[in-house]
């Protein structure tokens, strides 16, 4: 159990960074619907565990191609939040020089290779991040994140059998929660789950707890050893839910209130709150002073974005190809 192998500041880190993730998010769509901020957000929140438990494991030359979702990877992989707010304020200080919003942004020198706007667009751009991964001879791994509305494009399918039959060290990672915008799960496919569709092209389909930071990491810890071994690539699913709209701007008024509520109780930050105190990890005070951090990290960055300058128009034919 890769589990029993962490430490005190471990799980200190897992929790800060499941923490900004909550934390974070709530202040982006407070200040979208302010108009503060360009970027009509999408919501993480009852998701964090999925980018938090599988980003922690990724070395410094690993990569990461993270979803519209997977907010934690940036972080886990060295994105800084001062960057990401002056990303979301659409500030020349952000990511993209204010010319994008954080949303699709990537960072080659910290292994955040570009996300797409085309959903199911990443998986592809991951299979050739390990193709240069293997042809290297490196035993790096690319991260790829996704939701389940993107495993019934083609762009799954061909990714997943050209992995499988090069063998590459690309960890498929399914953030499934169930429903893609206003479709749900039973009418986006007529398989049960999502893991069985490993089976088609030769690797392994794992279904794990996506609420649950511990076995996300598990299961990631799993198929990160098996590929940076040379054995190829996993495909894994973590069953979450999604909280809230698909965007800030969706009203969500497709699903039943109850339902939606009732998500709540399997919240990953409270669930893991609350195992550091009954296993005697971590104190309440250790705890509070973890989220205290947090807060003033983020504090920090919406002054630093806040002061920072909007882009002007003669850099607009910068850093573009034509
Ligand atoms: C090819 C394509 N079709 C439609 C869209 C519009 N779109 C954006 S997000 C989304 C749903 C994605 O669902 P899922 O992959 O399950 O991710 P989730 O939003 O649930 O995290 C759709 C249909 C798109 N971006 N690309």
């Amino acid at each position: 159990m890769y589990v029993e192998k962490l430490q005190k500041k471990d799980y200190e880190e897992l929790y800060y960074y499941l923490y900004l993730t909550r934390y974070a998010d709530e202040i982006f769509c407070k200040y979208y619907k302010q108009g503060k901020l360009q970027e009509n957000h999408h919501s993480s929140q009852g998701e964090e565990a999925v980018a938090v438990g599988s980003g922690i494991l990724l070395r410094d030359d690993d990569y990461v191609v993270p979803s519209l979702r997977s907010r934690g990877h940036f972080w886990t992989k060295g994105i800084t939040v001062r960057e990401m707010m002056a990303g979301m304020y659409g500030k020349v200080t952000g990511p993209a020089k204010g010319k994008n919003t954080s949303h699709h942004m990537g960072d080659m020198a910290r292994g955040v290779v570009c996300g797409s706007g085309i959903i199911g667009g990443a998986l592809p751009v991951a299979v050739g991040v390990g193709l240069g991964i293997q042809k290297r001879g490196q035993d790096s791994v690319c991260l790829v994140s996704f939701g389940d509305g993107s495993t019934s494009r083609g762009d799954f399918h061909e990714a997943m059998n050209l992995a499988a039959v090069w063998k590459l060290p690309v960890i498929f990672v399914c953030e499934n929660n169930f429903i893609a915008m206003g479709n749900s799960f039973k009418k986006e496919m007529a398989v049960d789950n999502v893991a069985i569709r490993a089976s088609a092209y030769g690797m392994p389909g794992v279904t794990a707890d996506g609420n649950d930071v511990l076995a996300v990491y598990e299961a990631t810890a799993e198929a990160i050893a098996r590929a940076r071994k040379g054995d190829g690539p996993s495909l894994l699913e973590f069953t979450t839910h999604r909280w809230s709209g698909h965007g800030v701007k969706d009203p969500d008024t497709y699903r039943d209130r109850d339902e939606v509520e009732g998500y709540k109780k399997d919240c990953p930050l409270v669930n893991f709150n609350k195992h550091l105190i009954e296993k005697g990890i971590l104190t309440v005070e250790e705890i509070a002073a973890v989220e205290q951090k947090v807060i003033s990290v983020v504090d920090d960055a919406i002054e630093y974005a806040e002061q920072s300058e909007l882009p002007t128009a003669d850099i607009v034919s910068t850093n573009v190809y034509a």
